[in-house]
């Protein structure tokens, strides 16, 4: 199966990054994590991403707040899909990050989720490397059937609660 790469600009980031890696997991999907900067760490963002195909990675997810360019970075260097989380990390609540990371010109796709939207993005990078891993996509299924059951059973709580 192709790994995930899971990228972050500050560790300062684990605390919402770790949501995505705790799904990858959850799901089987073999990951890896690092911290990379677009503008501390240029030189190893861009190792990483012009080796990442051959590297056996299938997708990467870049975590980033502020003046946030990791994904657009890491997208220009890739034709892998890049996945980008813009981080609530600045006075701004993450607004900032959140346009710096999906408007990217053409050419250069970053698929970008919502702010602190790191589950979303490890499911998205699932759906991804699912449509080639049939065992992958079972296990989506799953959880999204086990999630529409809790959803029910919190309707069921409510209308119990409200509806006499
Ligand atoms: C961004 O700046 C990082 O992704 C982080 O969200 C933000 C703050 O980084 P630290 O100053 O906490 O290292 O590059």
């Amino acid at each position: 199966m192709h790994k995930v790469g899971v990228i972050m600009g500050s560790d300062s980031d684990l605390p919402v990054v770790e949501k995505a890696i705790h799904t990858l997991q959850e799901l089987g999907i073999p990951t890896e994590v690092h911290v990379f900067s677009a503008h501390r760490t240029p030189e190893e963002s861009r190792a990483f991403a012009l080796g990442a195909r051959k590297a056996g990675f299938g997708a990467i997810l870049c975590a980033a707040g502020k003046a946030a360019h990791l994904a657009g970075a890491i997208a220009a260097n890739t034709t892998l899909p890049v996945i980008g989380i813009p981080i609530k990390s600045s006075t701004l609540d993450g607004i900032d990050a959140l346009l710096s990371t999906v408007q990217m010109p053409s050419g250069i796709p970053v698929a970008t989720v919502a702010i602190d939207g790191a589950v979303n993005a490890a499911l998205l990078a699932a759906e991804i490397l699912a449509v080639s891993d049939p065992e992958l996509a079972k296990r989506l299924d799953d959880r999204r059937r086990a999630d529409t059951a809790k959803t029910l059973e919190k309707n069921a709580a409510i209308e119990a609660k409200y509806n006499h």
